[in-house]
């Protein structure tokens, strides 16, 4: 067996939040789980592999956050820190084969980061799509104490891939820090790429997506409602709540190189009614984004996909 030189780092954080709500579940579980055979990722310093993809976003980074956190914490009264996630991964890593995945959330001095409050009834949601946006997961990773999240996850593909750790550190802003992995081997060509439809069909479930205004603007307010309906084009009754929302929206901007930026995670408005899931959003910038959305219809998750164009 071939050995591959692990893929890497880090990315510092900046966040995302628009959350201000704050919910202070704390975890008692302090306790450390060292896999033997797992190699440390490099950091951003000394990152070589895919310096020339990654060294570009992650020194941008580094002189902001500081500003970023104030900027922030100026009109929310929750404040940021500083923070980064440090991936570590198994010393061979393949396409299609589970790998354990180890996620250190560090201080700006690198140390741990070692208490996190519970949103949306995780400590963590990590989001993980291939670059080019066609595969999208969305993981728990277990708190392990000592600021180090561990889950266990197969990537499709060769290529490669863009993690968002989604966190709030005990008493601060909801968090997002990237990290990238490089599944070797062969990068299968694109399939064809998703017309923008509005209309998507998971088994016996047809989510509808209608979104005003009908033209995206950058920046500007959009509702987006998704109708949930069954196959005889019903409105489906058995909607149940999922993470605590009635819906978990991802949205990632379609970027050459992601960074977190491009990541919107919007929160479901809690009035609508039984068979519609509503949102309110903004996409900051024009471009091509693709968007998840996931609920519970009666016990099983699903996932619906769609593009969208803001101008
Ligand atoms: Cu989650």
């Amino acid at each position: 067996m071939k050995k591959y030189f692990t893929v890497i780092f880090i990315a510092i954080t900046l966040l995302v939040s628009n959350s201000c709500s704050s919910n202070t579940v704390k975890s008692d579980k302090i306790e450390n789980n060292n896999p033997q055979n797992t190699k440390e990722i490099t950091t951003k310093e000394s990152n070589t592999k895919n310096s020339q993809k990654t060294t570009k976003p992650a020194s941008e980074k580094m002189s902001e956050p500081q500003e970023h956190s104030m900027k922030k914490s100026s009109n929310h009264s929750v404040t940021k820190i500083a923070t980064q996630a440090k991936l570590s991964t198994p010393e061979t890593i393949a396409a299609n084969q589970s790998l354990n995945l180890s996620i250190d959330i560090l201080d700006q001095t690198g140390k741990p980061v070692n208490k996190f409050d519970v949103f949306q009834e995780k400590m963590m949601h990590l989001i993980v799509v291939s670059n080019d946006l066609e595969h999208f997961d969305h993981l728990h990773p277990e708190y392990k104490g000592n600021g180090r999240f561990q889950v266990s996850t197969k990537f499709p593909n060769p290529g490669e891939y863009v993690l968002f750790s989604d966190y709030k550190p005990a008493g601060k802003a909801e968090t997002v820090s990237l990290t990238n992995l490089k599944i070797p081997g062969n990068v299968p060509l694109p399939k064809s790429l998703a017309k923008y439809e509005k209309i998507k069909t998971i088994s016996d479930t047809k989510i509808n997506l209608k979104y005003s205004p009908e033209k995206i603007k950058a920046g500007k307010d959009v509702h987006l409602t998704f109708y949930i309906q069954d196959q005889d084009n019903q409105a489906v009754k058995d909607l149940k709540p999922y993470l605590g929302e009635k819906g978990h929206l991802v949205i990632i901007k379609s970027s050459s190189v992601l960074t977190e930026s491009d990541y919107i995670h919007a929160h479901a408005m809690k009035n609508s009614p039984d068979e519609n899931i509503k949102f309110h959003t903004k996409f900051p910038q024009p471009g091509t984004y693709k968007m998840w959305m996931q609920f519970n219809r009666n016990g099983k998750i699903k996932t619906a996909d769609f593009w969208v164009n803001v101008e």
